[in-house]
């Protein structure tokens, strides 16, 4: 360094640490600053809507400083990388979860407040970033607080919704979708790049030509569109790492068809250039289904060949050169749904960088690892040959390659086999021709996993049997889990002040097996009834809730019962209704005596059901309409209550889950990959009703089968059953309440009939079969219930378990097992705040 270098350097370095400053007064003049100088408005006069803009972008400034000073100290020390390439990310709010992870909450409080202002009222203003379905997404957003707090060289890349996931409200019982306008009011959290763009191409055609005696492909793109970074800074907890979540936002490509301008219809050209922003603007709220639609295929090359471009580009400018770019990248594949950028990084390699296609095809398959989310059928992602020839003209060319290839190595190994290759062939023959994604993904990792362990072993038996009969050492279990911080520490802080103060420590949250530590207290009495005392906070706070956007009054002396989540036929909201039937039958028809013996129960149901998913349309119309009977019903008083809680998203969640005492996770073994909030819940204290299925098994494993409520057939026994289920007898309970939803006993009889007769024909989810066990289940609820000292005993026993469910647990695992890199933890800086 030259002395005039070192001089500049030394005064950055003074400029710069102003901004470490963190007591009440620089909080207050940054947060008034914002509000002068970026949101402009008066400093005199800012509403709370503009306390929270300030409040955030003081705070972005924070992490900013964390951010850079990560990202240069990940250059420095130069260690393996790990990309998580997602298309959704269910971020939900961030003000909180970054004021708790930097530890300046306090801080913050105190300054709002000596200026007029309260954290907990403006931080409602936010609004959830909701990029994404449901679990798949929360997922990836747990794995970044993970890889973050673990210090991990790790990035996130997604997309930039301009709609995230519909708005739901209910209107006579029926679901509406609304559009969610989340960046009208600005999005402080993220920063643009808009010199960070890369041109992403589609359709034209590919021409070959020679180049040093080797064959060179070249595709002329016929359509372009630039790509825009967007970065969002991920701070750890209590580290003084921030990660990067790098999403794209499509805009008109700044030099493609520069020749059409020259057409004469200047206008009519800005317009047609202007659609490319489609690109990235809606999510697609159907979790499962595509078929189909050109726009998602587009979504998802736009957003792997951006990602593939700035991943190489980023690291070329570092090493100068691709040497030992898959030694030091890993690449992980969150679902199918960015499987293409297989063959985007294939084409790359080859047709930009050159390389040969062994060199780019043993570079690829090093760097990329495929995690599986579900085994339903329909949610195995094809796409027909004739939409991606056109719109991917060279992909198609390079994934019939790979396909060449894999065909010999298969015969190879099993001999000439047709039926099998015709199985396994990336390339479904038939009519339409389709390429399967997930053979793809398959054929290309070099690991694929499962998301809990009874999901892992039914991938191999099941969807990718013959995948696993050939690549037996690819498969890999990676159960998963949830971050601590927003599940637990930051949504229920009475809850954590009582574990803090037993356990002594705050360690927990960043160790969550040291929860281990309050077994040795769920006998003690006084303990439980602050354990009591705690959970009734949180019950009050979800009345509320519910009150306000329900307009339901509940007594926080019932038992809240709670089922929040995607609606599907697999996950049986069904199941659940049909029992508060048959509770709500009961109660009417009892004598007054019988009623004091009544356990009260509010059942709570909530979630979003795609809106080209009829089915799922009509349960929620099913459920309002029981709500609306039962709640009415002067003969049930406050014994049951029903309610449909609106646009279930991450921050009602927050609320939710800490009040809920009971939750369902009754899917039909085999059908739910993991599910992820029955950890949640678990963690809260909140005991769960559930089948053998997904993380349950785990769960149930760890907490002790007696602090859990397992009913229902087996994953194994489910395929028999279904053969068997026209020989049924069913229940006659079961018969009944199914006679009142279509005798019109809660209207709309017609409308239900489609409900009634999936349950009553081949009931492919079992809802008949499992429907007596379910009721034997709730009344061991009901039972346990009025023991509040077993019940409670059972809630300390879920949390004090709940310590494999830590996402960062989860990431330790994939980091090791998959991915091989290790953490690189930034050194804190010298004059960091205290307990930073
Ligand atoms: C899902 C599964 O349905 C869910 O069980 C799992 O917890 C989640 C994360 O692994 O992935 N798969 C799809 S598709 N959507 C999900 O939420």
């Amino acid at each position: 360094m030259s002395e005039d270098e070192r001089h500049r350097s030394d005064l950055l370095y003074t400029l710069m640490d102003t901004y470490i400053k963190n007591d009440v007064l620089s909080v207050q003049e940054s947060i008034v600053n914002h509000v002068e100088y970026t949101i402009a408005r008066s400093r005199y006069h800012f509403d709370d809507f503009e306390a929270y803009q300030a409040t955030a972008y003081s705070t972005r400034d924070r992490l900013i400083e964390s951010w850079n000073d990560t990202q240069q100290y990940f250059h420095d020390q130069d260690p393996k990388r790990v990309y998580y390439l997602s298309m959704e990310f269910l971020v939900g709010r961030s003000l909180l979860n970054a004021l708790y992870n930097l530890n300046l909450k306090g801080l913050y409080r105190e300054a709002l407040e000596q200026l007029g202002y309260n954290l907990e009222i403006i931080k409602e203003r936010e609004r959830d970033a909701a990029l994404g379905n449901g679990g798949l997404g929360r997922l990836a957003s747990c794995f970044l607080d993970s890889m973050a707090t673990e210090n991990l060289p790790a990035w996130g890349y997604g997309l930039r919704y301009q709609y995230g996931m519909f708005r739901q409200t209910i209107q006579d019982g029926f679901q509406r979708e609304n559009p969610d306008y989340w960046l009208t009011l600005g999005n402080p959290w993220e920063i643009e790049r808009p010199n960070v763009t890369y041109p992403v191409s589609f359709y034209g055609h590919v021409s070959a030509r020679e180049e040093d005696g080797r064959q060179i492909f070249v595709w002329n793109p016929a359509e372009q569109v630039d790509a825009v970074a967007y970065d969002n800074p991920i701070p750890g907890y209590r580290t003084a790492n921030t990660i990067n979540l790098r999403l794209w936002s499509a805009k008109p490509s700044r030099e493609f068809d520069l020749e059409s301008f020259n057409s004469g219809d200047y206008v009519a050209s800005i317009l047609e250039k202007q659609n490319a922003e489609s690109i990235s603007s809606v999510l697609y709220p159907d979790d499962r289904t595509y078929k189909g639609k050109e726009l998602r295929l587009k979504q998802q090359h736009f957003f792997v060949s951006a990602t593939l471009q700035d991943i190489l580009r980023r690291y070329t400018a570092q090493h100068g050169s691709l040497e030992n770019f898959s030694d030091k990248v890993a690449l992980q594949l969150n679902d199918t749904h960015p499987t293409i950028g297989i063959a985007e990084l294939m084409r790359l390699l080859m047709d930009v960088y050159k390389w040969g296609w062994t060199a780019s095809w043993e570079a690829t398959t090093k760097v990329f690892s495929f995690t599986n989310h579900t085994v339903l059928p329909e949610a195995l992602e094809q796409w027909p040959v004739e939409l991606l020839q056109e719109l991917l003209p060279r992909h198609m060319q390079i994934i019939y390659d790979i396909n060449w290839r894999f065909l010999q190595e298969l015969r190879a190994k099993f001999g000439n086999d047709q039926a099998r290759e015709y199985r396994m062939s990336i390339i479904q023959e038939g009519d339409e021709k389709m390429v399967r994604m997930a053979h793809l993904a398959l054929v290309a990792s070099h690991t694929v996993n499962g998301v809990a362990e009874i999901h892992s072993e039914l991938i191999k038996q099941t969807i990718f049997e013959d995948f696993y009969e050939m690549y037996p050492k690819k498969f890999q279990n990676k159960t998963n889990g949830v971050t601590p911080r927003r599940w637990l520490a930051f949504c229920n802080p009475p809850l954590r002040n009582l574990i803090n103060e037993t356990l002594g420590t705050d360690a927990w949250i960043s160790r969550l097996d040291l929860l281990e530590g309050l077994k040795s207290h769920a006998d003690d009495g006084e303990f439980q009834s602050r354990w009591v005392e705690v959970k009734q906070l949180a019950k009050a706070k979800l009345a509320a809730k519910i009150k306000e956007l329900c307009g339901v009054e509940v007594s926080t002396d019932a038992l809240f019962d709670v089922q929040v989540k995607r609606i599907h036929e697999y996950k049986r909201q069904v199941l659940n209704i049909l029992g508060i039937i048959h509770r709500y039958d009961q109660i009417r028809n009892m004598s007054e005596e019988e009623k004091a013996d009544v356990v009260p129960r509010v059942c709570i149901i909530g979630g979003k059901a795609a809106p080209g998913y009829e089915l799922a349309k009509r349960i929620i119309k099913l459920i309002s309409a029981v709500s609306q009977r039962v709640n009415n019903d002067p003969a049930v008083g406050d014994l049951l209550k029903v309610v449909f809680i609106p646009d279930y998203n991450v921050s009602l969640a927050e609320v939710i889950v800490p009040g809920s005492e009971l939750s369902q996770h009754i899917s039909t073994a085999g059908t739910e990959a993991s599910g992820t909030s029955n950890m949640k819940f678990a963690m809260n204290g909140c005991l769960i009703i559930g089948t053998m299925d997904g993380a349950n098994v785990e769960i149930a494993e760890e907490i002790g089968d007696d602090n859990i409520f397992i009913f229902g057939a087996l994953a194994h026994e489910v395929p028999k059953l279904r053969t068997e289920r026209a020989d049924l007898k069913v229940d006659d309970r079961f018969a009944h309440v199914v006679r009142l939803i279509s005798s019109g006993e809660f209207g709309y009889a017609d409308f239900f009939t489609p409900i009634v007769d999936a349950v009553q024909g081949s009931d492919y989810y079992l809802v008949a079969n499992d429907f007596p066990a379910y009721l034997r289940a709730q009344d061991a609820v009901d039972r346990t219930y009025k023991n509040s000292s077993i019940w409670t005993r059972m809630s300390i026993m879920s949390v004090a378990g709940c310590g494999k469910f830590s996402s960062d647990r989860t990431i330790r695992q994939y980091a090791t097992e998959i991915w091989g890199v290790e953490p690189c933890e930034r050194p804190r800086p010298p004059n960091a705040p205290e307990g930073y």
